[in-house]
């Protein structure tokens, strides 16, 4: 169970979090990069290779068997975990950047389609666009956004009469200004226009419980590693009808039905999109990310969707309390502005210092044994618009404490004074 009070007790599930940084204990306030793994998902990856390990899919021997048995409930996992109705819209890929790379290269684009991309998008839900529209001759286009990291509402509307935007690329939860943007209302309006939506849920699905039906996404991207489980592994999910329309991105082993010199036939879904020998590893941590969550609620019910919205309401209560508190004590500290102050956040706080740029945050905060990242996030059109090199980011997630955050604070407080 989680607590408001300090220390959460998860913290014991995460051997990390009790090692030193630079002398300090560690707080690890970098948690929209990577979060940290508890042991469930270390020691499932563990009996893995000590014990299960053998290619998937292929082998009649018990070890092959045992391997694709962990495989696919690891898929069911994922399944419940997005609300998707069926496994054949699960696809397991290296992460979101993968995933979005995938939708991008395999989705029948033609000359003078519209892809529109909100300001604040991830590099990953920029690029592969920018690649696959340069090939035919598509256009990306720019949502706007506000100074508080809004989506402009009126300018999406606008952007979607052309009658030629053919999809529109969206991050559910800001990696650098923690907006959480409207999907529902994104999707329903892209699908007005004809429209596909694709949504960046990198930073949303370790924050809330998704439910791609109730959203309805077309398609929806997360990253293992930032949900509690590997890297390396991450999924796409897919709406059945538009995945069996698209062509393989990747040829190879096990994404076949017939192959022949002439022609070659492809494998059902998921595994037309799976080629060669996947990350077997990473499915299986991932799938034990998944029942780590799922605890985290109370008393199981035997009901895994039910277990993990118990556990994301727990989970969205508090973080969204640390938030709260972290943003009330930075904001009293002189020369600090906070980027990203819209109505609807989760999880993530940036800011700029007057007195200190925030590569020097970063590093001074890194001596106190403080983890945050500075940069431009992959997002530089979105500091184009906001009119910063860079910022400095505290990303939260449930094992993290109110006491940590005075420690943040105390330390910005210091640089402002050193840099007074
Ligand atoms: N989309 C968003 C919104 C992200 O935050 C990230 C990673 C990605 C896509 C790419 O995910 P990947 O797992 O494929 O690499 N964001 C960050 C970050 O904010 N700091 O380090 C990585």
């Amino acid at each position: 169970m989680l607590y408001t009070t300090n220390p959460p007790t998860t913290r014991a599930d995460f051997p990390i979090l009790s090692t030193e940084a630079n002398g300090h204990p560690l707080i690890y306030l970098d948690n929209a990069a990577t979060t940290q793994k508890p042991v469930a998902v270390l020691q499932a990856l563990d009996r893995y290779w000590t014990t299960q390990n053998a290619n998937v899919h292929r082998g009649v021997h018990h070890l092959s068997q045992v391997a694709t048995r962990l495989y696919d409930e690891a898929r069911e996992k994922a399944r419940v975990l997005l609300n998707a109705k069926s496994t054949a819209e699960v696809i397991f890929t290296k992460g979101t950047t993968d995933g979005i790379n995938l939708v991008a290269a395999s989705l029948s684009l033609s000359e003078g389609d519209e892809i529109l991309l909100s300001t604040m998008e991830h590099h990953s839900n920029i690029v592969p666009w920018q690649l696959a529209a340069g090939k035919v001759g598509a256009v990306v286009r720019p949502i706007p956004i506000t100074d508080e990291g809004e989506i402009v509402w009126d300018a999406y509307v606008d952007l979607l009469k052309s009658g030629r935007v053919k999809v529109v690329g969206i991050v559910h939860v800001s990696n650098s200004l923690g907006t959480v943007n409207p999907i529902k209302e994104m999707a329903r309006l892209a699908h007005e226009a004809g429209a596909l939506i694709l949504v960046d849920g990198a930073q949303a699905a370790p924050h809330t419980l998704i439910d791609v039906q109730d959203l309805d996404a077309d398609f929806y991207t997360l990253s293992g590693h930032k949900l509690y489980g590997p890297t390396g592994i991450g999924v796409l999910y897919g709406k059945e009808s538009l995945l069996n329309a698209m062509p393989p991105y990747q040829g190879g082993g096990d994404m076949i039905r017939v192959v022949t010199f002439e022609r070659t036939t492809y494998a059902d879904l998921p595994a037309k999109f799976e080629p060669g020998t996947p990350n077997i590893a990473g499915v299986i941590g991932l799938g034990a990310a998944v029942d780590y969550l799922s605890s985290l609620g109370g008393k199981p019910s035997g009901n895994l969707r039910n277990d993990l919205g118990a556990a994301f309401a727990e989970i969205e209560r508090y973080e969204h309390a640390l938030l709260g508190y972290a943003t009330e004590k930075l904001s009293k500290i002189d020369g600090l502005t906070i980027t990203g102050t819209a109505r609807e956040k989760a999880g993530i706080l940036a800011f700029t210092l007057r007195q200190a740029h925030p590569h020097d945050i970063g590093t001074i905060l890194d001596q106190l044994g403080i983890a945050v990242r500075t940069g431009h996030h992959c997002c530089q059109p979105l500091m184009r618009r906001l009119g910063v090199p860079a910022t400095a980011r505290a990303s939260f997630a449930f094992y993290n404490t109110f006491e940590e955050i005075d420690r943040l604070a105390d330390g910005v407080e210091s640089i402002t004074e050193m840099f007074a």
